[in-house]
């Protein structure tokens, strides 16, 4: 078994962290529509939960914002002109698809992927591919970006393989590792992949839709070269959609042994246990951690993203950390729930809260900040080394961010050219810090 661990790759979010209202079925991003964002504490935020997990002495990495506005996404629309005629003309006659360029929604890089490490794949490499996002019509748009960033970063074709996103149809819909778990007994050794969905190709429904096909899913197994007998679909449960688990890491979470869940995240529980524990024979003991909707309803684990939680090996403690919301430590039921699990001896030890509130308006906890990439040592030496983050590299990050993002940012704004060529500054410079400039 090869050494491997964990790293963890958050976006950076980008300076046009906006409340775009853009998402159905996300009820904070609904309800958050039209606010003020502040940008600068955004990736501040986001920054601090990185040093966090560096401090602990967690392998963290970062993923560039990518370009907004997107004038690819207007030209296409028919704008033209220079760029300040085409962000005018955008503001004037279709605002809603210029707050769809301006989206820094690529900071929730657990939905840039779906990720299977080398040690699941027949070819022995690690491979990534980039999630189409084809539902909403601003995240439709990142994955071309997205996939030349992990190209990028992971470019040695002999150890990676970065796959280009699926189809952009709506029977191949993928919002990539929000809806993937990967349970193992060790980072290094083989694992289960489970793989979330929330309706079949052609299938139509009724309510907040369903962003990820079983198709998809299947697809993505397929080109990972995964094992039938170690791979796991499962259908996320109807009643946990219609509530706003728009994706199914906002209702579950799992790392190594453990699958942290709510009752109502799955379709069918018992029959989601049982395949994982068949797919896991030979391999380890599932630890299963069910939170009831008795204890914590369904409303107060979305509200609070109790689940959206990254769930970690931290240095130094036998039991998991639960690195969670600052706003589950806010919903007494949540609270009360995280006291009663860690005083028990199940395999969570631990609760931290952190602060990502701006992310969370927009419906985005810890969890959806990080792609998880597990990696041998060798993959980490192969990979891009300016994206593996230490103190001083988030010093530089933040002192760019403060000198060159925005405090606030008011609907209005997104109609003004200057603001538009401040994104590009500022992404410019970080993409320098980076050693990411072959992206511009
Ligand atoms: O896709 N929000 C994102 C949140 C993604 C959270 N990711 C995970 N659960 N892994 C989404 O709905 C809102 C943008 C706006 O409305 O401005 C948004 O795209």
């Amino acid at each position: 078994m090869s050494k491997a661990r964990e790293v963890n790759f958050d976006g950076l979010i980008g300076p046009s962290h906006n409340y775009g209202g853009m998402s159905e079925g996300n009820l904070a991003s609904a309800s958050n529509a039209g606010d003020v964002s502040n940008p600068r504490e955004a990736a501040l935020q986001g920054l601090e939960k990185m040093r966090l997990l560096v401090k602990a002495g967690l392998t963290q990495a970062i993923l560039p914002p990518l370009p907004r506005p997107n004038f690819d996404l207007l030209v296409s629309a028919g704008f033209g002109g220079s760029d300040a005629d085409i962000i005018e003309k955008a503001a004037k006659t279709a605002p809603q698809l210029l707050k769809a360029a301006y989206s820094a929604s690529s900071m929730w890089a657990a939905n840039a992927a779906t990720v299977s490490p080398s040690a699941d794949a027949a070819d022995g490499r690690l491979h990534l591919t980039a999630a189409n996002l084809s539902t909403m019509l601003h995240r439709s748009t990142e994955h071309p970006d997205t996939t030349a960033s992990l190209a990028a970063i992971f470019e040695d074709e002999s150890r990676f393989a970065v796959h280009g996103a699926l189809p952009c149809h709506a029977d191949f819909a993928d919002e990539g590792a929000a809806n993937h778990v990967r349970l193992c007994a060790e980072h290094g050794g083989p694992g289960v992949e489970l793989f979330v969905f929330g309706r079949e190709a052609g299938e139509s429904l009724i309510g907040f839709p369903a962003r990820q096909t079983k198709l998809a899913s299947e697809s993505i197994a397929r080109a990972h070269r995964l094992k039938d007998n170690r791979t796991v679909l499962s259908r996320q449960a109807r009643a946990a959609i219609d509530a706003g688990a728009f994706h199914n890491d906002v209702v579950c979470v799992g790392a190594l042994d453990t699958l942290f869940f709510h009752e109502l995240a799955f379709e069918d529980t018992t029959g989601t246990l049982t395949q994982i524990r068949k797919a896991a024979d030979g391999l380890f003991e599932l630890k299963p951690v069910m939170v009831a909707e008795a204890e914590v309803p369904i409303g107060d684990a979305i509200r609070s993203y109790l689940f959206n939680s990254q769930l970690l090996q931290w240095p130094g403690e036998d039991r998991l950390v639960l690195l969670a919301p600052i706003e589950t430590q806010e919903t007494n039921s949540t609270r009360t729930f995280c006291e009663r699990m860690v005083s028990g001896n199940g395999p969570i030890g631990r609760v931290q809260y952190v602060d990502v509130r701006q992310s969370m308006r927009n419906g985005g906890g810890p969890a959806c900040l990080r792609l998880r990439v597990v990696m041998t040592d060798e993959e980490i030496a192969a990979a891009h080394q300016g994206v593996f983050l230490d103190d001083d590299r988030i010093d530089a990050l933040q002192d760019i961010v403060r000198r060159t993002y925005r405090d606030r940012v008011a609907p209005a704004d997104l109609a003004d050219p200057q603001f538009a060529s401040e994104c590009q500054i500022a992404r410019e410079a970080l993409l320098e810090a980076l050693g990411l400039t072959g992206l511009v």
